[in-house]
């Protein structure tokens, strides 16, 4: 098997796991609304924004070998475009369009990770839709390609939040293209907003590539040195770092002559020069397929163990709770037997020294004052005991190092939640038990993962890989012990 289908059995095995070990404790103990595998199980994806006219359509048509996408100089194209691969025509096929699909469908199949964005509601719905496209370029990979982003348009102009989109997206993709063109490599405002607070909020730096597009179209070598210089300098501001990310110089070949004109279209001799960028961008946009690798590697560890440290915390409330509600009872208990003897003595300073009468009476108003201390006293104090808690949320772990700090950080405000909406429906005993599952199935399957994307690294293109299926041995324990049938029958996703 080539390196490409190992990638891709792999990936595929990844989900899996998170699918099978992770996503039914994250349901049931809410840590999670929807399967954690939601965001990853689809083909790995990448998204291009960026200004309106930036020619983000056109350098995707560029890669595909086809108009696929409209392109236009006013913003033309106001839609969320999914473009995928259809492998049904012959390899020798005209590449072109071969289905389109409307957003509703997108949105509620579950084949495809995006029942995330229903939330944004119909005028999104309609601003969303599928390509599936015969392209070999989009083999392992899916390109989303998304409308211009703008000075003047406001939240309600859209019609949905463009930024939460971005931000969700983003959050799915494999890698994100941010593109400028020469004519704004100052920033638009929405570009601006994307940049500074979205994309950092939702990926990560390495996943992000700046490209400034349309370079044929700077006057001569030193326009381009100053359009350069210029992108530089403002995203040095927006992202607040000292060192300049890299910035890819880029042009689309085949709408260039449009625009200049055929007539008056000069190829600037600086172009020759940085048609590797253009390769380059090419290679990293197909290596998406790997790179989602390491991010799924690094998602099962990270999810894994933000996970772990949760229900450590829900398991260290409940056994706090069972302490305070024992000690509390006792109390009870004692209280309630001194109650009873002050009425027997009652008894008798009233003149009645009979010995079955006062042990009655002792008894009677025990049992009497533990029914009240039950009903209010202990009840009273279990509340302010949660709520005690729920202020003081941080005595229910340890933080010893940097990776329980982070990972506490992560997970402290869902802790808080899931405890002030109340009782969860699990034993402690439960609890426990999944705990410990999770603890070692979280680290075999990093174990193997971490082997098998050895074994990818030390792969080459053409290499064959000499390997058995499944790839991790984790998948063959398809069902969690502890989590059985009754639980995958009676569980609903609430997406
Ligand atoms: N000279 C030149 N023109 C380009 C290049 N890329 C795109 N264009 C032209 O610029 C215009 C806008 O291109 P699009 O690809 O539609 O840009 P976009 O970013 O998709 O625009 P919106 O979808 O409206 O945000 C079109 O007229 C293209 O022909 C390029 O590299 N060089
Ligand atoms: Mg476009």
């Amino acid at each position: 098997m080539h390196r490409e289908n190992y990638i891709n059995v792999l990936r595929e095995e990844i989900v899996e796991t998170v699918a099978n070990h992770l996503t039914p404790s994250a349901l049931k103990y809410g840590y999670s609304e929807i399967p954690l595998e939601t965001n990853i199980k689809w083909r790995p994806m990448v998204l291009l924004i960026g200004n309106y006219s930036s020619g983000k359509s056109s350098l995707i048509n560029e890669f595909l070998g086809a108009e696929i996408q409209d392109t236009g100089q006013a913003p033309t194209d106001d839609s969320f475009t999914v473009i995928t691969y259809d492998e049904t025509l012959a390899d020798d096929a005209k590449i072109q369009v071969t289905e389109e699909r409307d957003g509703k469908v997108l949105l509620n199949d579950p084949e495809y990770p995006f029942s995330t964005l229903r939330k944004q509601g119909q005028r999104f719905a309609s601003h969303f839709r599928l390509k599936k496209c015969n392209s070999p370029f989009l083999k392992d990979l899916a390109i989303i390609d998304t409308p211009g982003m703008l000075d003047s348009i406001t939240e309600r102009d859209r019609g949905y939040d463009y930024q939460d989109v971005i931000g969700d997206l983003a959050q799915k993709a494999g890698l994100v293209l941010v593109l400028f063109d020469a004519h704004k490599a100052g920033t638009v405002r929405e570009a601006y907003k994307s940049i500074r607070e979205t994309l950092s909020a939702a990926t990560f730096e390495d996943r992000i590539i700046f490209v400034l597009n349309r370079i044929d179209e700077c006057t001569s070598f030193n326009d381009l040195l100053r359009v350069y210089g210029t992108l530089c300098w403002n995203l040095s501001q927006i992202t607040g770092r000292k060192d300049i990310p890299m910035i890819r110089l880029t042009y689309s070949p085949n709408a260039a002559p449009k625009t200049v004109g055929a007539a008056g279209f000069r190829k600037a001799e600086y172009l020759p020069l940085l048609e590797n960028q253009r390769e380059d961008l090419r290679r990293a946009i197909l290596d998406t397929p790997r790179r989602q690798l390491d991010h799924l590697a690094s998602f099962v560890e990270v999810q894994g163990e933000r996970l772990i440290h949760y229900m450590e915390a829900l398991s260290e409330y409940r056994e706090k709770r069972r302490k305070f509600r024992f000690q509390k009872i006792l109390t009870g208990v004692l209280v309630s037997g001194l109650f009873g003897a002050v009425t027997a003595f009652s008894v008798l300073m009233l003149g009645i020294p009979d010995m079955i009468l006062m042990g009655s009476a002792a008894g009677v108003g025990a049992a009497v004052f533990m029914i009240f201390w039950m009903s209010v006293v202990q009840k009273r104090q279990e509340a302010a005991f949660h709520q005690h808690i729920q202020t003081n949320i941080d005595t229910l772990t340890d933080v010893e190092d940097q990776t329980r700090k982070d990972s506490w950080e992560a997970v402290r405000e869902l802790v808080r939640k899931h405890l002030a909406k109340g009782k969860g429906g699990y034993s402690l005993f439960e609890l426990r038990r999944d705990l410990a599952i999770l603890r070692q199935r979280t680290a075999q399957a990093s174990q193997e993962i971490r082997e098998a994307m050895g074994e990818v690294a030390a792969l080459s293109d053409d290499e064959e890989a000499d390997f058995d299926i499944p790839i991790l041995s984790i998948n063959e324990i398809s069902k969690p012990v502890g989590l059985g049938d009754a639980y995958y029958e009676n569980f609903r996703y609430t997406i």
